[in-house]
C-alpha cells in the first residue's frame, strides 16, 4: 500500500450512524487550515433534528480583528452527500464579525463513545493531494483520548496525510 494522498482516495466511517454520534465531543488536537480560526477550547455538541437533518453548535476561544480574544458561538447545519459520513456544513457565527463558510466536512473514523476524525480539505492542489485543510480529533473526555484510541488515531492521522501537523488543543475553561 503505497500513499498517495489524493483526496479522493480517503475513506471514511463505514455505515456512519448520526443518531450515535449526537452529543458532545471535546477537541483535543487540531491540523490548523490557512487563516487559522479556532484557537483552543473548542467544544462541539451534535444534533440530529426531527427531520434527520444533522447540526451542530460549537464554541471556542478565537482572536478577531488582530487583539481582541473571545469565546466564538458557531453554528452549523450538515448537507447530506451519496456517502453518510461525508457531508457538506454550512457555518456562521451568533455574531456577524465571525467567520462563515462552507466546508466539506468528514467523519474518517469514530467508535460514537470515545473518538473521532474529522476532515475537511478547502482548497486541492492540481495533482489532487490537499493544498489547504483542516482536521479535528475529538474525545467525547475532555482530558483527552484514552491510550487504546490513540493508535487508531495516529493510524488515521497518517491515512488523511496530516500526520505531525497538529497541535494540541488545551482546556482551561476560557469559553
Ligand atoms: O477553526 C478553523 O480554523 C476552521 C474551522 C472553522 C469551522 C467552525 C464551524 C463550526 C460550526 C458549528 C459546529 C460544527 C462542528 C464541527 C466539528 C468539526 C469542524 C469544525
Amino acid at each position: 500500500w503505497a500513499q498517495d494522498c489524493l483526496v479522493s482516495n480517503i475513506t471514511v466511517k463505514q455505515d456512519f450512524d448520526r443518531m450515535r454520534y449526537q452529543g458532545t465531543w471535546y477537541a483535543v488536537a487540531k491540523k490548523d487550515p490557512v487563516g487559522l480560526f479556532l484557537l483552543d477550547n473548542v467544544v462541539a455538541n451534535f444534533k440530529v433534528q426531527e427531520d434527520g437533518t444533522m447540526t451542530a453548535t460549537a464554541t471556542g476561544r478565537v482572536i478577531i480583528l488582530n487583539n481582541w480574544e473571545m469565546c466564538a458561538n458557531m453554528f452549523g447545519t450538515f448537507e447530506d452527500t451519496e456517502e453518510p459520513a461525508r457531508f457538506k456544513m454550512k457555518y456562521w457565527g451568533a455574531a456577524a464579525y465571525l467567520q462563515t463558510g462552507y466546508d466539506d466536512h468528514w467523519i474518517i473514523d469514530t467508535d460514537y463513545d470515545n473518538y473521532a476524525i474529522h476532515y475537511s480539505c478547502r482548497e486541492l492542489n492540481v495533482d489532487g493531494t490537499c493544498l489547504d485543510g483542516y482536521s479535528f480529533i475529538f474525545s467525547r473526555y475532555r482530558d483527552g483520548l484514552r491510550p487504546e484510541d490513540q493508535r487508531i488515531v495516529t493510524e488515521k492521522k497518517q491515512e488523511i496525510c496530516f500526520l505531525g501537523k497538529y497541535r494540541r488543543v488545551a482546556h482551561t475553561g476560557f469559553c
